[in-house]
């Protein structure tokens, strides 16, 4: 793709949408940015404050359920691309609460489909050329044992939590969109990502937070479970790389080939909170309340919690179709990305403690309507 796009980002106040607006903005100044999100509990505005006086940039509050306003933004905004994110994406509120996983990532995934074959595939504004990317997870493949090999494209689908049967069925969705209306559309399946701006309900941005605020560090059943982490550049590389050069139709495994238990990663998040201490002085002022402050370890925080229900015991993506058909490769190792996480967080107390407290959404009710 040379010529400038008019691209749709759907949850782009999410954590990965955050980050891929502005890698994009970084990489493709030409482009048009059209943010659509509905800002719920996980959409925040202030991850998007690097981007909000770019010419050329646009934030719509707006719900991919609502058809009538998918049809004017497209239509309005002469859209050609969306990168579709917007999704519920935490697997522990789908286990208390799974309708709002199949109503945004199911059937919202279809309205936002059925909205890209009006203007694209049956009116007179089609553009000359189009492309839906849609942004799935490593969890539809179910779950390892110790001796599996990783997921590639082919292992057959076996969601087992709301969430990942919610993500499986709008990978089929958009498969089933390209095969029967002709819609190009690339899809990439995602391992575990960590970095700036994500939500502290999932493990790395929680344990840290806690871990600073001194509470405890909750490890679910006996921390021997196993993700394949991602620092989110990486994945937003990745997503990039497809968009531009995989197959039409075609759907990528996106991974770190970076298998961590998850016991393990706390013990090391909790071993860089005690050293990132020990060099400044400072922090102990700031973060009164974390163990580390006192000279005690971090570690004494951990806690052995119930189980997740089917908690999945490991995920491990093989990435080689990326890599061969793509060169796609992660530039960041663990040990770096970590830090350069850690660091965000001790740099954005202002940024979590507002998720934490609630106060990010002030701005929203403001200055929204509530129910967007
Ligand atoms: P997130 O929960 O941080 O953000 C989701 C965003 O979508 C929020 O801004 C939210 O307001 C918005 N949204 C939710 N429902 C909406 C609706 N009905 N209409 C419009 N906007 C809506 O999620 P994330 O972690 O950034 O994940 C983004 C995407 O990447 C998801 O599709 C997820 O399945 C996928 N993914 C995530 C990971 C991960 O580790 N976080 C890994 C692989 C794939
Ligand atoms: O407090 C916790 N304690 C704990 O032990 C939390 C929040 C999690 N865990 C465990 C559960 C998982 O084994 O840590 C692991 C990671 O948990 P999450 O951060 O909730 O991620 P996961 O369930 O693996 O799903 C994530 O990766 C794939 C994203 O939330 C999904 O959106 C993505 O598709």
């Amino acid at each position: 793709m040379t010529t400038a796009r008019r691209v749709l980002v759907t949850g782009g106040a999410g954590f990965i949408g955050a980050n891929f607006v502005r890698y994009w903005s970084d990489h493709y100044p030409d482009d048009r940015l059209v943010v659509l999100d509905a800002l719920t509990y996980a959409g925040n505005l202030a991850n998007l404050a690097s981007v909000s006086d770019r010419g050329n940039y646009k934030f719509v509050h707006g719900n991919i359920l609502d058809e009538a306003m998918l049809d004017d933004v497209m239509r309005q905004q002469q859209i050609d691309t969306i990168v579709h994110f917007a999704a519920e994406s935490h697997v522990d509120r789908s286990i208390h609460e799974p309708d709002a996983f199949i109503q945004t990532n199911v059937v919202g995934t279809n309205k936002l489909l059925m909205a890209a074959r009006r203007l694209w595939l049956d009116s007179d504004a089609a553009p000359e050329t189009h492309l839906f990317h849609h942004v799935s997870t490593d969890e539809v493949y179910g779950t390892l044992g110790a001796d599996d090999p990783p997921f590639t494209e082919h292992t057959t689908y076996a969601p087992n939590s709301p969430y990942a049967a919610s993500k499986a069925a709008s990978d089929h969705l958009v498969r089933s969109y390209h095969h029967t209306f002709g819609l190009q559309v690339t899809t990439s399946n995602c391992s575990n990502n960590y970095g700036p701006f994500q939500f502290p309900e999932k493990l790395i941005p929680l344990m840290i937070v806690n871990a600073l605020t001194g509470k405890p560090l909750p490890v679910y059943g006996d921390g021997s479970n196993i993700r394949d982490w991602l620092y989110v550049e990486d994945h937003c590389r990745g997503i990039d790389l497809v968009m531009n050069k995989g197959q039409v139709g075609g759907t990528y495994n996106i991974g770190g080939n970076n298998e961590w238990r998850n016991i393990d990663i706390v013990n090391q998040l909790c071993v860089s909170i005690d050293a990132a201490f020990s060099r400044d002085d400072r922090l102990a002022g700031q973060f009164p309340d974390a163990p580390a402050a006192s000279g005690r370890k971090t570690e004494s925080l951990i806690t052995f919690v119930k189980d997740r229900l089917g908690h999945d015991w490991r995920y491990a993506i093989d990435a080689t179709l990326a890599q061969s058909e793509l060169g796609y490769n992660p530039k960041e190792d663990f040990a770096s990305g970590f830090q350069l996480t850690l660091n965000w967080m001790l740099q954005n107390e202002n940024w979590w403690r507002a998720v934490m407290d609630g106060s990010y959404r002030d701005w929203i009710s403001k200055n929204y309507s509530a129910g967007a």
